[in-house]
């Protein structure tokens, strides 16, 4: 057992039972032209994560612990993706539309993959979701079962919408998850302050919370 120091209290992980999932660290979110750009926000506060993330991401490599990736990513018929999600609000690209990286967030394209500097290795899990939720109409779950995993280090971006979504379905689902406080960004640091505390709070009423040092301290310790 591995005694992780967290909010609001100690996480003893288990070396078999736990998994890192780096969520949606796709250039779609993470560069100038992609969806996130599109939605009118800086980009620049979600790259300044990227080492912090590929620490992490190196350290489960060095344990020889599982790892997942995550991308929100669609068909190219759409026919995974709600109107009431594409038609949303009027962004400079909406899902589907033909940007500067290909068609926005639609598998296969370039601005839907993973920034180069966290691409998968063959025996990673890759993830692709229709939602901000990892779990939902996806395969993930049966994954984690079929590993017997029941604890997840979470990370990637962004906090309060498809982390903190996925942390809440995991958490629902009886998953033990810690959040990576560094390896994490919103466009919106007041939500990112605020969706960890709302996860830690209420005795870790969705979870825990720590910084990567400490996860490394403790798995490669
Ligand atoms: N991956 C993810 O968080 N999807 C989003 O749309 N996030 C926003 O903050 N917009």
């Amino acid at each position: 057992m591995m005694q992780i120091p967290a909010r609001p209290f100690d996480l003893p992980l288990a070396r078999d039972r736990v998994a890192l999932v780096i969520i949606d660290m796709q250039r779609d979110f993470i560069e100038l032209g992609g969806f996130g750009a599109s939605l009118g926000n800086d980009v620049r506060p979600l790259q300044a994560i990227v080492p912090t993330v590929a620490r992490l991401l190196a350290g489960f490599r060095t344990a020889g612990l599982p790892i997942f990736h995550t991308r929100e990513a669609h068909r190219p018929d759409l026919s995974d993706c709600p109107p009431a999600k594409r038609l949303r609000g009027a962004p400079a690209l909406r899902i589907g539309d033909a940007g500067p990286m290909g068609r926005v967030l639609i598998a296969g394209e370039p601005g839907c993959e993973i920034i180069p500097e966290l691409t998968p290795l063959p025996d990673e899990t890759v993830i692709d979701k229709p939602g901000k939720g990892a779990f939902y109409a996806t395969d993930f779950g049966d994954e984690l079962a079929a590993r017997g995993i029941t604890q997840l280090v979470c990370a990637g971006v962004t906090t309060e919408v498809c982390v903190q979504t996925t942390m809440r379905e995991a958490n629902d689902r009886g998953f033990e998850c810690l959040l990576a406080t560094d390896a994490t960004e919103s466009y919106f640091p007041t939500f990112k302050a605020a969706a960890i505390e709302m996860i830690v709070a209420q005795g870790g009423i969705v979870g825990w919370a720590t910084d990567t040092d400490t996860i490394l301290g403790a798995i490669n310790g």
